[in-house]
């Protein structure tokens, strides 16, 4: 189980290296702090997804960590595997620890889902917990999900998707960048 772990975030690493910017990525512990967040790599133009697979158990939480090279919109949703069932939570944090977002039952069944129109250029966090660890107050507070409080146990599959659209000044210097081109030629 842990070779194929390994072996699919090799994959993933590699699918980063090139152009594509999609594919699937395996949970791997110990991801209960911001600080060791399983990592999703850079996002760039014109965005990716990722589809996450993973496990919630008793007094845990997993986090992930993304960079976008441009203003992105996300979405996020959570689904069970297998069948399973249980009640997810979902936060969304800032590179600095700033919960920015917060979700509950917004995904299928009382799983979580977030979206967000314009993200700024930065890296970010997305922690998915069990009912009874944070709540909606941790956007004021910044409580960051920690697993400690919950005994929800399911395993889940997080779809994270990214759409990336150059800033307007750089498609004005695009823009531009051609004209003077165009003119060069005559
Ligand atoms: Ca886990
Ligand atoms: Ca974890
Ligand atoms: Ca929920």
């Amino acid at each position: 189980m842990r070779d194929m772990k390994t072996i699919g975030a090799v994959a993933f690493a590699l699918m980063l290296a090139g152009t594509a910017q999609a594919g699937a990525f395996s949970e791997a512990e110990s991801n209960n702090t911001l600080g060791t967040a399983n990592s999703l790599g850079l996002f760039d133009v014109p965005g990716g997804s990722v589809i996450i697979d993973g496990a919630i158990g008793d007094n845990d939480v997993d986090w992930f960590e993304f960079t976008l090279a441009d203003e992105a919109s996300l979405s996020v949703f959570a689904a069970f595997s297998s069948g399973g069932s249980g009640d997810g939570v979902m936060q969304l944090v800032a590179s600095g620890g700033d919960v920015i977002g917060f979700d509950d039952d917004s995904g299928i069944g009382l799983m979580p889902a977030l979206q967000v129109e314009s993200l700024s250029a930065g890296t970010y966090y997305i922690g998915l917990s069990g009912f009874g660890d944070v709540d909606s107050s941790s956007v004021d507070s910044d409580d960051l999900a920690d697993g400690i409080g919950h005994t929800e146990s399911f395993n889940y599959k997080l779809s994270v998707g990214f759409t990336i659209v150059p800033a307007p000044g750089a498609t004005a210097l695009l823009g531009l960048g051609g004209l003077v081109a165009t003119r060069r030629r005559r």
